[in-house]
């Protein structure tokens, strides 16, 4: 059976982590098969894109009995990890975390990467690297930083504290949280929305967004500039000012 299913329905790809007996643990194999699937979702076709986990879990990490293969941790860390976060920011459209349930270590890391996370109200976060000696590592350090600032990141990556969805959501982790029952429907009506949105300026704020973190001012308001002056050569700015014209809903086509 596949450690990664790819689903897609219209212009949404759905990645679903498919070891749920182990809170679908990172192994070589999924990360092998995530990459796979992030490199199918770089298909025009797809206007956005989920992730999430099948069962009771989104991730809990890395699978911690697979990992006396890894050797050289920082090379595995390069090899695996990195190559799937790195795909992530560098999709352009947006990805949602999906988080079904309990959501741990580089598998918070992941849901991190990711442009936004809707969680089930069954699911809890948990730092989980503190627990065993280690550093928030897959992104943790920088995602975390920036989602919730300095002291809050800290505090929590070095307590392992349970989070439950509702404190998750009261700290800005998570835009929504959905009854567990509702879930799914409810993750794949955010993400259709978001794929009928106009694709290319979504794009553009997640880039503008990742690079802000580091621009100055003069350098964000010049690159605003630059995305704006391509984002108004699209059909959809084209589209949006003609149904604004027209009193009807856009029609986006992501071109
Ligand atoms: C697992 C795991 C798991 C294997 C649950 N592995 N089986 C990068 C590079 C190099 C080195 C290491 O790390 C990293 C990055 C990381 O991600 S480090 C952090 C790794 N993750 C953790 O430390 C979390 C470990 N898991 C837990 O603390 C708990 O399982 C959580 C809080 C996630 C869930 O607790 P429960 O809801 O009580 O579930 P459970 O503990 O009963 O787990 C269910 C099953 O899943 C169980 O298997 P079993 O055969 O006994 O039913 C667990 O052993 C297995 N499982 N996490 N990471």
């Amino acid at each position: 059976m596949a450690e990664v299913e790819v689903g897609r329905d219209g212009a949404v790809q759905t990645i679903t982590l498919n070891r749920p007996e182990k809170l679908n643990a990172f192994t070589q194999t999924l990360h092998g098969e995530l990459q796979d699937a992030l490199e199918q979702a770089r298909d025009p076709a797809v206007r956005a894109v989920v992730i999430t986990g099948a069962g009771r879990g989104f991730s809990a990490g890395q699978d911690l009995t697979a990992f006396g293969e890894a050797g050289d941790v920082a090379a595995m860390l390069r090899a695996t990890y990195h190559v799937n976060v790195l795909a992530i920011r560098s999709l352009d459209k947006p990805v949602i975390a999906g988080v079904n349930g309990v959501c741990a270590g580089a598998g918070l890391s992941l849901a991190c990467a990711c442009d936004l996370r809707l969680a089930s109200d069954a699911a809890f976060f948990v730092p989980g690297f503190v627990g065993i000696g280690l550093i928030p590592d897959s992104g943790g350090t920088f995602f975390l930083q920036r989602l919730l600032g300095t002291p809050r990141a800290f505090e929590w990556m070095t307590s392992n504290r349970r989070l439950t969805a509702a404190e998750a959501q009261a700290w800005g982790l998570v835009s929504e949280i959905v009854e567990a029952e509702a879930f799914s429907a409810r993750l794949a009506e955010r993400a259709a929305e978001l794929a009928a949105g106009p694709t290319h300026a979504i794009a553009a704020t997640k880039r503008l967004y990742d690079d802000a973190a580091t621009a100055t001012l003069e350098e964000q308001l010049e690159a605003e500039a630059e995305a704006q002056a391509q984002a108004v050569r699209t059909a959809d700015f084209r589209e949006g000012v003609a149904a604004f014209g027209e009193k009807r809903a856009p029609s986006f086509s992501g071109s």
